[in-house]
């Protein structure tokens, strides 16, 4: 998707219960349906330890890069209902989780609002987001450093990459 007013957005994908690469491939599938949405780029899956709430499930993290018309606001919108079609039940903070979608980045743009901050505040303290991210956009400006030059900074210990390439999601449960 190219032209005016559309933006190079990245999201982080997670899940931590059930069948999280299938439900993360469900979801992309269904962002890349919508008419104004665009999945340009994914990144390989990755198994990581859990990061906040530590008594709980490894987690599945992914990064995707899509092209939208949609203003952040309606983007956040579009993952939340697809995160309700996956039947995500919202209890504990940072606590286990079928499938979590964060906006992470909306073109250079930044939105501080009730319920909608991008940059998202805590991505670049995450590697569990960091790494993926790097993996597809290493030049991606987060605040003053890009995406590849916040890495050093990261505990990226009992990250392990799994499927390589960023084709997984295609044929994921289809
Ligand atoms: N919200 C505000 N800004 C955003 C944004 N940029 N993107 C609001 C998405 N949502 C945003 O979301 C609660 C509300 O935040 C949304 O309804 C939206 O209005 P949430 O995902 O339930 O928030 P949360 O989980 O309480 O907090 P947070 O900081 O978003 O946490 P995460 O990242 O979702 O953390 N460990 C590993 N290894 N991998 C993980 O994926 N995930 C979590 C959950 C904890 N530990 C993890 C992982
Ligand atoms: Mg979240």
């Amino acid at each position: 998707m190219t032209g005016e007013g559309i933006e190079r957005a990245f999201l982080g994908l997670g899940g931590n219960l059930g069948d999280p690469a299938a439900a993360m491939a469900a979801a992309l599938r269904a962002l890349d349906a919508h008419p104004a949405v665009s999945v340009a780029a994914v990144s390989s899956l990755y198994r990581t330890p859990p990061w906040g709430a530590t008594d709980q499930p490894d987690f599945l993290n992914a990064v995707a890069a899509v092209d939208t018309a949609l203003p952040a606001r309606q983007l956040l919108d579009l993952c939340l209902d697809i995160e309700k079609g996956l039947k995500r039940v919202r209890a504990v903070r940072w606590g286990p989780r079928v499938i979590d979608i964060d906006i992470l980045l909306h073109g250079g743009g930044a939105v501080d609002e009730a319920g909608l901050q991008v940059p998202h505040p805590r991505m670049t303290e995450r590697a569990f987001v960091m790494v993926p991210l790097a993996e597809i956009a290493p030049r991606a400006l987060i605040g003053d450093k890009t995406a590849a030059e916040w890495l050093p900074s990261l505990d990226s210990s009992g990250i392990v990459r799994l499927a390589g390439g960023g084709a997984w999601w295609r044929a994921e449960g289809a």
